[in-house]
């Protein structure tokens, strides 16, 4: 890939909206993101790996669990500091921020909100630091958009379970040191246990030949009679809302991220347009082009205030789930959007791996179905505003 050569939009002064704080956190994110995810990430895309020597410098700047507390190894921070780390590290590619999704809101948070002391103690630490890495298991081969219907199951055994199943989808399977993984009882009850590698029966087969999210390793969670402590049962929450509850925190986080894969390619564009000459002009003067790039700032600079205001009501606990699932959607199918304008602007060029916009793009297809689907956010928000479920 060329060299990193962005520059954030910021159309409505959002800046001004952050505090210092904010301003480091999310300036110290994008240095990262130059000095390190820019100058391979569209190799190891290519090789369809995971970039595994980022863990220790993701977990140095506190991209694991930024809102966990510090007494167990978090920064403390508040969401907008979260959703602005996603922003950068999704300008770098959205592999990279699903890894430390994952790691945060679908591994951390749920040990914080629904885990004991001892198991706070025992995980939080090491998952902060990326000394192990996890990952969260919800969907199954017959369960996706529905994970009510999940058969993945165990049986009471006195002081352990024993654990049957299999997970599909999962980010990070494949190298991550414990899983967390949501699994029906005997009585039919949803709960969230922690799996640990190594345990017999548990294995986590790598999926290839994805076209999107190649530098992300994804895999699948097999469970054969597998002896699981009762000590790592999350002893906080029973039923669906456990899991559901840490995708708010999730896909709050994709909100903001995927407006950075939008910045990335708005600014590509921009830059592109204003060099290459056809017709004895640069293509920016055309007013097709200038159309494409006019309507993309304006979306952009929209989604931005869409999270600010989704993050200043996080902080004061009032963000409904719905709040959030109205963001994700608009803000997913915004990138989307944007990529596809972006490649055209570049033309031929749009296809290689010299620009970052195809990987964006390619990416952001699997953004827009995971966390819950386009279709599946706007059910919710229909539900929300009749106040009738279409999923019964
Ligand atoms: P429903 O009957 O509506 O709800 C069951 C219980 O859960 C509560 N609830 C929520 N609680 C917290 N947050 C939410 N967002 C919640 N939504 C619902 C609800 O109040 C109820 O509680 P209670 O106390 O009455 O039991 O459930 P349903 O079975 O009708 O399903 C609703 C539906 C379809 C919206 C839900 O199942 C859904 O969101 N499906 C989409 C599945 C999904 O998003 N999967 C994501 C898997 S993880 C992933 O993709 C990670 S990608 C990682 C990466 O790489 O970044
Ligand atoms: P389905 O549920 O089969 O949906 C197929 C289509 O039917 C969709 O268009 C959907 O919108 C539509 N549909 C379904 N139900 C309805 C309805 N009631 N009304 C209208 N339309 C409907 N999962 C995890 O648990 N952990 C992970 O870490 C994880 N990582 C992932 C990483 C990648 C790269 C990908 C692609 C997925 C990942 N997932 C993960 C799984 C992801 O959450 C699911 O793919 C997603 O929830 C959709 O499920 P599905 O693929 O089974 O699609």
């Amino acid at each position: 890939m060329a060299a990193d050569l962005f520059q954030s939009p910021d159309y409505f002064n959002v800046d001004d909206l952050l505090t210092d704080e904010h301003k480091l956190v999310r300036d110290t994110t994008r240095a990262f993101v130059k000095k390190e995810v820019s100058p391979i990430i569209e190799d190891f895309a290519q090789r369809a790996e995971f970039p595994k020597q980022l863990i220790k410098g993701l977990g140095e700047i506190g991209a694991f669990g930024p809102f966990v507390p510090q007494e167990y190894g978090g920064s403390g921070l508040d969401y907008i500091s979260y959703g602005l780390m996603m922003q950068e590290l999704e300008r770098g590619d959205s592999g990279i921020r699903s890894t430390a999704s994952v790691q945060g809101s679908l591994v951390m948070f749920p040990i914080f909100t629904f885990g004991s002391e001892a198991q706070k103690k025992k995980y939080l630490p090491k998952l902060a630091s990326g000394e192990w890495m996890g990952c969260f298991g919800l969907t199954e081969p017959d369960h996706g958009s529905n994970p009510n219907g999940m058969i993945t199951n165990f049986k009471d055994k006195g002081d352990h379970v024993i654990l049957n199943g299999a997970k599909m989808w999962i980010s990070n399977a494949p190298f991550a040191d414990i899983a967390v993984v949501w699994a029906k009882n005997e009585q039919g009850e949803v709960h969230g246990l922690i799996v640990e590698r190594g345990m017999k029966g548990f294995t986590t087969p790598e999926t290839h030949n994805k076209w999107s999210l190649r530098a992300s390793a994804t895999g699948e969670l097999v469970f054969d009679n597998v002896k699981v402590p009762k000590e790592n049962i999350l002893p906080g929450v029973k039923g669906l809302k456990g899991p559901l509850n840490c995708l708010n925190s999730a896909r709050f986080g994709i909100a903001w991220g995927v407006v950075g894969a939008a910045m990335d390619c708005y600014d590509s564009a921009l830059r592109y347009s204003k060099q290459r000459i056809q017709f004895g002009k640069p293509i920016a003067a055309f007013q097709l082009t200038q159309k494409k790039l006019a309507e993309m700032i304006t979306e952009i600079t929209k989604a931005q205030l869409l999270c600010w205001r989704l993050g200043v009501l996080r902080n004061e606990h009032r963000a409904t789930p719905q709040q959030i699932s109205m963001a994700k959607r608009n803000n997913v199918n915004m990138a989307i959007q944007i990529a596809r304008e972006a490649r055209q602007i570049h033309g031929a060029m749009g296809i290689t791996g010299e620009y970052p916009i195809m990987r964006h793009s390619m990416n952001l297809e699997s953004v827009i179905t995971y966390e819950g689907t386009h279709d599946i956010h706007l059910l919710i928000t229909g539900y929300d505003v009749t106040g009738i479920s279409a999923f019964e």
